[in-house]
């Protein structure tokens, strides 16, 4: 969704960075929940276009900026240069950083915040919604082959951010430090939505504990698989570029395969009031397994592929215990437009989990077809 309003502080901030000719537009867009994103038009006196991401990074979400900043540049130089090898061309399969006019990845100051920019891939789509099936296919295609190009970049480089971004025990432990401290006031209404989550904290906890026993390996990942976070190409409807590396460190395959499937193959928003309208449409979930699976095989560990409807299942149970523990503490975290939004986001995920549960062995049974 891109909105309009007072720009005048992405207009100074913008001028900051090397970006050729004069705006001409720019645009809001609003799917993002952590950062503020601009969609920046420009064009210079030969009439060429240009079109970049100028972004506003949520410095409560990522406390040291500097270092995620630092991840994506090694990240963004290595992926442009398996992708020139891959396909003859990098231009539009990888982002890439545009530095300020001193030469620096960001631009941070008390006053102003951290920012920073990317060149934008014109003519290419992140989706909110599935709206074309062979988009999720691709998709899955697109996050696999990611992991893939990934396997030999040494994860020893990077920063981790976030720590624990996906340690599930450690999410549901602090959920229940936020319902100690009830910060909100709002633990008492919520207490059906606790027990839910807390009864599953032994399933929850299962591929954590796979990670720290060596059953499944520690790999370079993206953390973050949601569907509009790979760029479908307007003309070809082939995923050309996975976007927002911000959580780009070591993590595990089968919770990028949970949680694009969390988000993509649910039939409803990730925030829909109405829980009639969501529930885990086992299509949408076949089309990205068959997608994921066929570009992982044989490169992924058989533990791993027979885990992954356990990474969904788990990181499912993981955002909603994420998304209640921020209702709890008074909506600090995620970006929230609508009263309770938290708490809609957090039933919209206890639903899925209900979903799988009940889809289970239809779960299990699709990945084995394609493995
Ligand atoms: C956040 O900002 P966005 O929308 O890309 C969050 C993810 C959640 C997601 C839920 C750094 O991602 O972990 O899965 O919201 N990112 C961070 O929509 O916490
Ligand atoms: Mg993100």
């Amino acid at each position: 969704m891109n909105t309009t309003c007072n720009f005048d502080i992405p207009r100074k901030i913008f001028d900051l960075f090397c970006c050729e000719g004069e705006i001409t537009d720019i645009t809001k867009n609003n799917s993002g929940n952590i950062n503020q994103t601009y969609i920046i038009t420009t064009h210079d006196k030969q009439g060429t276009k240009r079109m970049y991401t100028l972004q506003q990074v949520n410095t409560y979400a990522f406390s040291e900026p500097a270092k995620v900043m630092e991840n994506i540049a090694k990240v963004t130089d290595y992926l442009c240069e398996k992708y020139t090898k891959l396909y003859g061309s990098a231009d539009r399969r990888c982002l890439r950083i545009v530095r300020t006019k001193t030469g620096e990845i960001y631009h941070n100051n008390e006053q102003d915040g951290f920012w920073r920019c990317f060149n934008y891939i014109d003519r290419a789509k992140g989706y909110d919604k599935v709206e074309k099936l062979d988009h999720f296919y691709m998709a899955g295609r697109a996050f696999g082959e990611f992991q893939k190009v990934l396997a030999d970049f040494d994860a020893s480089e990077l920063y981790e951010t976030i720590p624990n971004f996906h340690n599930t025990p450690k999410r549901l432990e602090a959920l229940k430090r936020a319902v100690e401290q009830n910060k909100a006031g709002r633990a008492k209404s919520v207490q059906e939505e606790i027990d839910f989550i807390l009864s599953r904290e032994s399933k929850a906890g299962k591929i954590q504990h796979m990670l720290e026993t060596g059953e499944i390996p520690l790999r370079v990942t993206h953390n973050d698989t949601k569907l509009n976070n790979v760029l479908i190409d307007d003309d070809t409807d082939e995923a050309i570029c996975v976007i927002d590396l911000d959580t780009v460190m070591p993590g595990t395959s089968v919770i990028d395969f949970g949680d694009a499937v969390r988000f993509g193959a649910s039939t409803g928003a990730e925030d829909e009031p109405d829980l009639s309208k969501v529930s885990l449409d086992l299509n949408l979930y076949e089309l990205f397994t068959k997608g994921f699976v066929g570009e992982v095989t044989g490169f992924l560990t058989e533990t791993e592929i027979d885990s992954l409807p356990l990474g969904a299942y788990t990181v499912t149970l993981e955002l909603a215990s994420r998304f209640l523990a921020d209702y709890l503490d008074g909506d600090l975290y995620f970006k929230t437009t609508m009263p309770d939004h938290n708490l809609i986001r957090t039933r919209t995920q206890l639903k899925l989990v209900k979903e799988m549960e009940s889809k289970w062995d239809a779960m299990n049974e699709i990945v084995q077809k394609y493995k």
